[in-house]
């Protein structure tokens, strides 16, 4: 994945600087999505006031990831992060469906950030290969997708153990970027 994450990425922020935030609910498969794209090294910081925040750095590319949900307290601190958000990628435990509404909720809450409204986003609807997983029709109309206004946004199905989907989708989100959303 890494030689491919090169040749998607490389020519589309030039030498800007960019993040690009890995958000979801606890145990839903950001870590594992990051260590499986093998860009590098995973940096874990527990900043300021205490939420967990992973990052791998690619070239001028920052990959952010932290947990949603939980404390209202530290979310003020979220906004640290958001300032040169180009993508978003929400990743949902498709087999959770007790969570998906507090899913949605964080999802929306989250799209409603002033910083991060020009960004574009992905969703994983991960863990397909568990049973009783929703497939991507079933993941968006629980996350309310149609509600999304103004941005570019797309699903992909995903196993983020077995290493499915997550090409396509960053596929999508690279052309998408590229074609300067
Ligand atoms: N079956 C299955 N398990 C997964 C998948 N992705 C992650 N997991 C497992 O789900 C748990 C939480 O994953 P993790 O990446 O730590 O979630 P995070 O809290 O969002 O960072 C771990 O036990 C992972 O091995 C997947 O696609 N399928
Ligand atoms: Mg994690």
């Amino acid at each position: 994945m890494g030689i491919l994450f090169t040749r998607m990425f490389s020519s589309v922020f030039g030498n800007k600087e960019a993040r690009i935030l890995v958000l979801g609910l606890d145990n839903a498969g950001k870590t594992t999505i990051l260590y499986r794209l093998q860009m590098g090294e995973v940096v874990a910081t527990i900043p300021t006031i205490g939420f967990n925040v992973e990052t791998v750095q690619y070239n001028n590319i920052k990959f952010q990831v932290w947990d949603l949900g939980g404390q209202t307290s530290i979310r003020p601190y979220w906004r640290c992060y958001f300032p040169n958000t180009q993508a978003i990628i929400y990743v949902v435990d498709s087999s959770d469906t007790d969570r998906l509404a507090i899913a949605k909720d964080e999802f929306h809450a989250i799209l409603e950030e002033e910083e991060l409204k020009g960004a574009v986003v992905l969703i994983f609807a991960n863990k397909q290969d568990l049973p009783g997983a929703l497939d991507d029709a079933g993941v968006t109309e629980s996350l309310e997708l149609h509600k999304i206004k103004n941005r570019q946004w797309a699903i992909f199905k995903t196993s983020a153990i077995k290493g499915e989907g997550l090409f396509e989708g960053l596929d999508w989100l690279s052309n998408t970027l590229k074609s300067g959303a």
